[in-house]
């Protein structure tokens, strides 16, 4: 799906601001807010999470559907366009009224969606309505208990005490929800440019690129192709076919290089920008442009105060730079895709992205979810469809990114209690990545701490991707012993001859708690944590990178485990360095990381 962009052929009005809103109190639909002006409507910024925007107990843990609702005037100049209205991701499922009509539906929160309005849209004032869920279940991804029993999730009712419905995550992130990315009505001609693939090869200095133009009416497709300063290097014709560039600009890890392709098609145009570099899993080492490349960053998440998970371009830009202050080349989108103006930017700036679906919570065995006896995760739920549905969109909303260099289709789910019924529900997500990747990236899922012999769906992977806290959640307080059993650990992956790598390690850290004798919680023990990891790590020449968990502080569900969020960020969340900040920085800065060599080999 092509990002909307404004150009001489196509207009583009962004909806951000002030939306009239109002949760729905059960009678929301059965009463049609969404036929007329709310009543007694409350004020809400666009794009962002609503859960913190105001001081209300309420409206943070709400439970269900609430109501967004603006007038809506379209530029008469666009008649006779084919007009669109787009929204950027809508947490977790949305329904869009335009004059009270229905007019879309859509399933999942990180992800665009979009409907064609110019048939039915007034050149006058229009009621634009948006009611969105925030419900999650067996059957939405991220996972959720069905019952909206909060932390009462898995134990019994109370009799006589009437608890209020609430969402119980099967996630340690805050179910924040909302319209939390933009808004935008763009507008093409009738005969339009639907999509457009670039893959590109090279071939010694040259590159080989070839493209697919995908168009509706009638139209012939031309193409140039401009560097970055402004020349053109190449040129095209037709919907399907390639060019070459001659001495190519890789684009490279921190050293990035776009050209754009300017595709005509009848009326209208688009403006496409691209990298050229390849990827290669090859025996233990993972390749970009033919080099050995080392994974050094962090999972992160889209979270900040106020706005939630909303888009915050200001962060974005912070969290790069930050990400290049520490000596970083990486992240992963933990646990969801990203905003689409994130992916642009990494491609700008060089930072490499691991780009994961939003499958996370698919264990029963663990976490909320646990009962007394382990369960067939994979007999219990429901997401089987949709999770073919978030990788076919995600990889067709990325798949022209540069800086995306590998797919994840889930994080940290039960892979070995049925390892069996894991690898059947996850083997066919694996070759659906592939199928769908015009550039066939490698494909991962992140494994949880755990039995790893018998897992079946890890060694399936094109790199093993691993979450371990030896020395937090095993053997917390005491890393010598942590050490001893992650160095077990790293010895049995050995053996697959796959390249292995840590999406996660870390350990949770108050900012300003100190102590000469390292203990948990203090600024001193995560450096110390780290410090044995990187010992251990830096001993295994099959291990390609290190993510740790978290780049900053961010936000959970309230609860023991708990105190205002998970803290292991290396950054807090209003992104200021904890000790381990200066430590990775030294780390990481120590070695010329362009030449992509590793870190500590
Ligand atoms: C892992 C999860 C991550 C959590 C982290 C933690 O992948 O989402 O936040 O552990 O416990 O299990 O800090």
């Amino acid at each position: 799906m092509l990002y909307p962009k404004l150009n001489v052929s196509r207009n583009l009005i962004d909806l951000s601001g002030i939306w009239q809103f109002k949760a729905d109190d059960g009678t929301g639909f059965e009463n049609k807010w969404y036929e007329k002006k709310l009543e007694n409507p409350i004020t809400m910024a666009v794009p962002a999470s609503y859960n913190d925007q105001k001081e209300s107990i309420d409206l943070r843990d709400h439970y269900g559907y609430v109501f967004y609702q603006r007038e809506l005037q379209v530029p008469k100049i666009l008649k006779g366009q084919r007009i669109v209205l787009r929204f950027g991701a809508v947490t977790h499922y949305a329904k869009i009224y335009l004059n009270g009509e229905l007019i879309c539906e859509h399933k999942g929160g990180f992800l665009p969606f979009e409907v064609e309005i110019q048939d039915i849209v007034r050149f006058d004032t229009n009621l634009l309505t948006v009611a969105v869920d925030n419900v999650i279940d067996h059957s939405t991804l991220p996972l959720g208990s069905e019952e909206g029993r909060g932390m009462m999730a898995g134990m019994p009712n109370i009799p006589g005490i009437d608890v209020k419905k609430q969402n119980s995550p099967n996630f340690d992130f805050f179910n924040y929800a909302g319209i939390t990315r933009p808004v935008k009505i763009y507008s093409t001609p009738m005969s339009y440019i639907k999509d457009v693939t670039i893959v590109p090869s090279v071939d010694g200095d040259d590159a080989n690129v070839s493209y697919n133009i995908d168009t509706v009416g009638e139209g012939e497709v031309s193409l140039e192709v401009y560097s970055e300063c402004g020349e053109i290097v190449a040129e095209a014709k037709g919907q399907v076919g390639s060019f070459s560039i001659k001495n190519v600009h890789l684009w490279q890890p921190l050293n990035a290089y776009l050209y754009t392709a300017k595709i005509s098609f009848g009326e209208d145009s688009y403006e496409q920008t691209f990298g050229v570099r390849t990827i290669e899993v090859k025996g233990t080492k993972f390749l970009i442009n033919g080099k050995p490349f080392y994974f050094k960053g962090f999972g992160k998440h889209e979270d900040a105060d106020f706005r939630g998970r909303g888009l915050d371009e200001v962060l974005n830009v912070k969290d790069l730079s930050l990400l290049k202050w520490i000596g970083a080349n990486s992240f992963r989108t933990s646990h969801y895709p990203y905003s689409e103006e994130m992916m642009n930017l990494c491609d700008r700036e060089g930072i490499v992205v691991i780009d994961e679906t939003p499958a996370v919570g698919l264990h029963f065995n663990i976490g909320g979810m646990k009962g007394s006896e382990t369960v067939d995760t994979f007999e219990k739920i429901r997401s089987h469809q949709h999770h073919r549905d978030v990788v076919e969109d995600m990889i067709a909303r990325d798949k022209n990114h540069p800086c995306i260099v590998m797919w994840c289709i889930a994080n940290e789910s039960d892979t070995n209690t049925n390892p069996d019924s894991a690898y059947n529900y996850f083997k066919p997500l694996y070759d659906l990545a592939h199928e769908c990747d015009p550039q066939n990236r490698p494909v991962t899922i992140v494994g949880v701490m755990g039995a790893s012999r018998g897992d079946k769906t890890l060694p399936a992977m094109d790199v093993i991707c691993l979450n371990r806290y030896y020395g937090w959640y095993v053997f917390g307080g005491n890393l010598d012993a942590a050490k001893q059993a992650l160095a077990m650990e790293l010895k049995f992956w050995e053996s697959f001859g796959k390249p292995v790598m840590f999406t996660e390690y870390g350990a949770d850290t108050v900012a300003g708690l100190h102590s000469a004798t390292p203990t948990m919680f203090t600024e001193e023990y995560q450096v110390d944590y780290l410090t044995m990891n990187h010992e251990v790590f830096d001993e295994y020449d099959f291990f390609i990178g290190e993510h740790v968990w978290n780049f900053a502080d961010f936000q959970t569900i309230q609860g023991m485990m708990r105190v205002d969020g998970n803290k292991k960020g290396v950054f807090t969340r209003d992104r200021r360095p904890k000790l381990a900040a200066h430590y990775m920085r030294s780390r990481w800065t120590k070695t010329d990381a362009f030449g992509y060599e590793s870190v500590g080999k």
